[in-house]
C-alpha cells in the first residue's frame, strides 16, 4: 500500500463518506465496471467486501492488479474456495478479464477484502474505490454501501 499512501493523505480533510442515491457504472478505457458495492458491517468489524462486475470490451486481456480506499488502511484481492469441505478465501495477487470476457466479484466467488476499517460501513453512505488495472491504469469508483445479505445486481 506505500505507493498509494499519498494519495489516501491528500484524502484527509474531505469528508470519507458521501451519501448517494443509487451504485453507478463507470466506463473506462474499454472497461466498464458495473455498480460497485460493499456490504454494512456490524460494529467493531475490522473488514469488510466489495462485489462488481468488469467486462472487458477489448481484444487484450486486461488484469485487475490493486484496489485502494482511503477508509480502509488496505484493500486485498480474495477468492472464495472449498478446502477440505470448508468454505475458505484465500488472497490472491490479481485477477485477469479475457478479451471480451467479465469478472464477477460476488459472494462465494472473488470480492475485494476491507482490511482495518477505519470505521463501519453503513447502509447508504458511499465510499471512493481506487481500482488498477494492468493496461487501463487506475480509475477512480465510489463504492455504495448495501445492507449486510447484500449481493451485486445488474443494473443494466
Ligand atoms: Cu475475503
Amino acid at each position: 500500500m506505500r505507493a498509494l499512501q499519498g494519495w489516501a493523505t491528500v484524502a484527509v480533510g474531505v469528508a470519507l463518506f458521501a451519501t448517494a442515491a443509487t451504485a453507478e457504472d463507470y466506463r473506462f478505457d474499454s472497461l466498464r465496471i458495473d455498480r460497485p458495492i460493499a456490504r454494512a458491517t456490524p460494529p467493531g468489524a475490522k473488514t469488510g467486501a466489495v462485489y462488481f462486475t468488469v467486462d472487458n470490451g477489448s481484444n487484450n486481456a486486461e488484469r485487475l492488479l490493486h484496489a485502494s480506499t482511503p477508509i480502509a488502511g488496505g484493500v486485498a484481492l480474495h477468492q472464495m474456495a472449498i478446502e477440505n469441505g470448508v468454505m475458505k478465501m484465500r488472497a490472491i495477487p490479481s485477477v485477469e478479464i479475457n478479451p471480451g470476457g467479465r469478472l464477477e466479484l460476488k459472494p462465494d466467488g472473488y470480492h475485494l477484502m476491507l482490511i482495518d476499517l477505519k470505521q463501519p460501513l453503513k447502509v447508504g453512505e458511499t465510499f471512493p474505490l481506487m481500482l488498477t488495472f494492468q493496461r487501463a491504469g487506475t480509475v477512480r469508483t465510489m463504492v455504495t454501501v448495501e445492507e449486510m445479505g447484500a449481493s451485486p445486481t445488474r443494473s443494466r
